[in-house]
């Protein structure tokens, strides 16, 4: 129990309470541009914005309200403003393309958008019945600033129930389905008082930055939600790639940083030439970290990434470790507040060792938007997850796969992850993804799609190679048939493999 009360508005509980704890004069977001907002003008931004949003918008609590825009101080600053409203944000991503967010407009009835400039086109395009957009941000002030009274003064945030809905996330969808997920209030301060405070454990002299958008709740809570609960301040903006990132780490002497294994792996190569010494935690999640990423990171940085697995259904990280806990290969313990287990196809516990799929539980949890897949997805309060895990006889949990993600070959079972991770111990692999495909003779066959660095040849000696590599490293049976190069691997916009697009005849 984390102690709660009935009545509390997580934008007021982010943002005001934290002005009263360390006073309005700290940094709290700062931009690409060099701009740097203090606390106390975060608090003025977002009060004005809640202003415009009950008073000219005729916003009411429990409205949806659509956000979308790049990662800026700005859309940080309109969901707080949404919050504090008592209105239920809708968080999607820049880079989603109209079709997807009429779908999302559908399922979420949203009426009104608060939308950055630079973003409204698609949005427009989507014909949202009845949906009011007001724009914000960009070089050119948007209808937002226009319509904000000067000295309207501080916004009293709307006394929501700890259990009121405050945020409609939908899942990137790695197979095209999205699904709305809701949360309330108390969920949004449960991630900080859980993973954050008691796994991260942030100061409020820390900078953090990293690659997820805020409208993946990865990016939210650890670029918004964590350093604001902290105290400290965040670097917003969007991602530019591995040296983009390097770059930002330096320039604005990042120490916390968010990104996935990818992004671990891109920036490896990169190092020299980029001060990252600032950098003193670094979490990856959004899909499984290898173990070889984990320790070419620590061999270059001397930093333990804090490897986690989270998901939109549960807000965010639920199982993790860092410092002396970590350890490499597996995914860590429960996050204090959480408990996991790991289930049969019959939902009881199967022995430690063994493979099963993965069961938590804990202070956030699954509410699907109206959609039959809940039944599915939560079982005798039991979220469970979609993946295959196995808890060691010292209680860590290590992953397996996606549960749909296993090859069955020839009665044998076998785990797509396993043979990416010997792949990826080969110097000139940079990225793979191992699925099965129909066979006539074996049921279905082992087959590799791998990115190789730059300059490799993608001829018949580097396949023979790759193939004596993993040999070397894992039982025959589980090393690929096949070998097809990639430029880029297909993935979900919130960066998640879509293994799916991979399956069928080997081709480019
Ligand atoms: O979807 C995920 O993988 C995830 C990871 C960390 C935090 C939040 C999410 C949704």
């Amino acid at each position: 129990d984390l102690g709660y009360p009935d009545r509390m508005n997580c934008g007021a509980e982010l943002l005001d309470a934290t002005v009263g704890r360390l006073g309005p004069d700290r940094p709290a977001f700062r931009d690409a541009g060099g701009v740097v907002w203090t606390y106390g003008q975060l608090q003025e931004q977002v009060d004005a914005i809640a202003h415009v949003l009950t008073g000219q918008l005729g916003v009411l609590p429990g409205n949806r309200v659509l956000l979308r825009g790049p990662t800026t101080p700005w859309l940080a600053a309109c969901w707080l403003a949404v919050m504090k409203a008592g209105a239920v944000a809708v968080t999607v991503l820049a880079t989603q393309r109209p079709e997807e967010l009429a779908t999302i407009g559908r399922l979420a009835q949203v009426r009104h958008a608060l939308c950055d400039i630079r973003s409204v086109d698609d949005l427009v395009r989507a014909e949202v019945p009845e949906l009011r957009i007001t724009t914000y941000g960009g070089d050119t002030p948007g209808d937002l600033q226009r319509l904000a009274k000067p000295g309207a003064g501080p916004y009293e945030a709307v006394a929501t129930a700890a259990d009121d809905v405050a945020l409609i996330a939908f899942t990137s969808g790695t197979t095209g389905r999205p699904k709305g997920c809701l949360h309330f209030h108390r969920d949004v301060l449960a991630i900080a008082d859980t993973f954050s405070a008691q796994v991260l454990r942030p100061r409020p002299d820390d900078i953090f930055a990293g690659s997820p958008p805020l409208g993946f709740t990865f990016g939210l809570g650890g670029l918004v939600v964590f350093p604001l609960r902290a105290g400290a301040s965040a670097f917003l903006a969007d991602w530019r790639g591995p040296e983009g990132l390097l770059a930002d780490i330096a320039a604005h002497r990042i120490s916390v940083l968010f990104t996935a294994p990818t992004a671990y792996r891109a920036m490896l190569p990169r190092l020299a030439g980029h001060d990252v010494s600032t950098l003193r935690r670094c979490v990856a999640a959004g899909e499984n970290l290898p173990a070889a990423t984990w320790q070419s990171w620590y061999e270059a940085t001397g930093l333990r990434i804090i490897n986690g697995i989270g998901a939109t259904e549960l807000l965010h990280i639920f199982i993790s470790a860092a410092d002396d806990a970590v350890r490499p290969g597996t995914t860590g313990l429960p996050v204090p507040g959480f408990e996991a287990r790991v289930v049969g196809a019959d939902g009881a516990p199967v022995p430690d060792g063994e493979p099963g799929l993965l069961a938590v539980r804990g202070p956030t949890g699954c509410r699907y938007l109206a959609d039959a897949r809940q039944t599915a997805y939560v079982q005798g309060g039991w979220n469970l997850t979609g993946d295959t895990y196995v808890r060691e006889p010292d209680g860590y949990f290590r992953y397996v796969a996606r549960a749909d993600d296993m090859i069955i070959s020839a009665g044998y079972n076998i785990a797509g992850p396993e043979v990416e991770e010997a792949l990826l111990r080969h110097p000139d692999v940079t990225e793979a993804a191992v699925v099965g495909r129909p066979d006539g003779e074996r049921g279905t066959v082992v087959v590799a799609h791998v990115v190789l660095r730059e300059g490799v040849p993608q001829g018949e000696e580097t396949v023979a190679a790759l193939r004596a590599f993993t040999k070397s490293r894992i039982a025959p049976y589980k090393c690929p048939r096949d070998i097809v190069f990639h430029a880029s691997l297909p993935r979900t916009p919130t960066g998640k493999l879509q293994r799916f697009r991979l399956r069928g005849p080997a081709s480019e």
